[in-house]
């Protein structure tokens, strides 16, 4: 980490935002054929913003979705990162986390910021509601208040069960950060840091209660993160979360290598310079907090 410390003194914003520069200019490595797709174009959020052909979560009987499969530090498939869920999507969307056993679902963004619809409002939103879409019946069973996020225990019921080898409901945690703007980075990294505690913590706990279940890879099934395209945010927290797992592993990182890669699964990952600048000084103040360099880690500026 003093390397990394060194690098961003070394480079200065400038340097950062030309190696973000950089990357941003390499172009997509593949194609987007079934994103493209006549009857799909209406299920991607943004027309600019589709899913590379190679990565993208394939649905049982073609179904379509904007969701790419991202690998994770020393974990492949750790993550689904998708766009913010349309109206005409939430059963696609229940279906995905159905069929690949997810557990968590992370949301960055609001349902409505500056006025504008970001994401639908595809879970229910109030303790003891049920709601159905397409085939899942979702029930929100509780809810958790933290300073910068709601944690809703939800509860999914597969009413084509005979379809599936599974028990017929699931129990997800859904995480949503409400601190983060479209564009933007968080004021505060300690917030950040702390929400992606709270989630791994969450992803521990969930995959030991499925036990025997369970029969995939150790760590469990993807987490699902999305924002509104799925882009900025979700890549910036699923950055933060390889670099930060890495450094915990073997105490290095390497942010410029990680976004290169993961814009190979999710093409277009990171949106803007500030939110790969925010990878760096997070990673710095997750390790001065750990006590790895000097430092009081900064307080937060808000
Ligand atoms: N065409 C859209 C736009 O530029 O507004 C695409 C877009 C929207 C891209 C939001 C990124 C966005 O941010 P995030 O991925 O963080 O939701
Ligand atoms: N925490 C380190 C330091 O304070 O030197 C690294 C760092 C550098 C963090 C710059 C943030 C920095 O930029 P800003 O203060 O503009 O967020």
């Amino acid at each position: 980490v003093l390397e990394l410390v060194e690098h961003v003194k070394k480079r200065k914003k400038k340097g950062i935002y030309q190696e973000y520069e950089e990357i941003r200019k390499e172009p997509p490595t593949g194609s987007f054929d079934y994103s493209k797709k006549l009857s799909n174009q209406i299920k991607n959020r943004y027309s600019d913003v589709l899913c590379l052909d190679q990565s993208r979560v394939r649905l049982c009987q073609l179904y379509y979705i904007n969701a790419s499969l991202m690998d994770g530090y020393k974990r492949s498939n750790a993550y689904i990162a998708t766009q913010g869920p349309l109206p005409k999507t939430f059963g696609d969307f229940w279906r995905m986390v159905w069929e690949q056993m997810v557990l968590i679902v992370v949301m960055t963004t609001r349902v409505v910021e500056r006025g504008r619809v970001k994401c639908g409002q595809y879970w229910p939103k109030e303790e003891g509601t049920t709601e159905q879409h397409g085939h899942f019946l979702v029930r929100n069973t509780s809810i958790q208040l933290y300073q910068d996020f709601r944690l809703s225990h939800l509860e999914l019921y597969n009413s084509q069960v005979h379809t599936h080898t599974h028990t017929h409901t699931h129990t997800h945690t859904h995480l949503c950060l409400s601190l983060w703007p479209d564009f933007g980075v968080p004021k505060c990294a300690l917030a950040m840091l702390d929400f992606r505690e709270h989630v791994q913590q969450r992803q521990e706990a969930a995959l030991r209660s499925l036990g025997a279940e369970w029969v995939g890879p150790p760590g469990g099934p993807p987490l699902v993160v999305h924002c509104s395209a799925g882009i900025g945010r979700t890549g910036t927290f699923c950055t933060l979360d390889i670099c930060l797992s890495r450094l915990e592993d073997i105490g290095t990182v390497d942010v410029c290598e990680t976004v290169r890669r993961m814009r190979t699964q999710r093409a277009f990952s990171i949106q803007t310079w500030d939110q790969y600048y925010f990878c760096y000084t997070a990673v710095i103040e997750y390790a001065q907090r750990r006590g790895c360099v000097p430092g009081r880690g900064r307080a937060c500026e808000s």
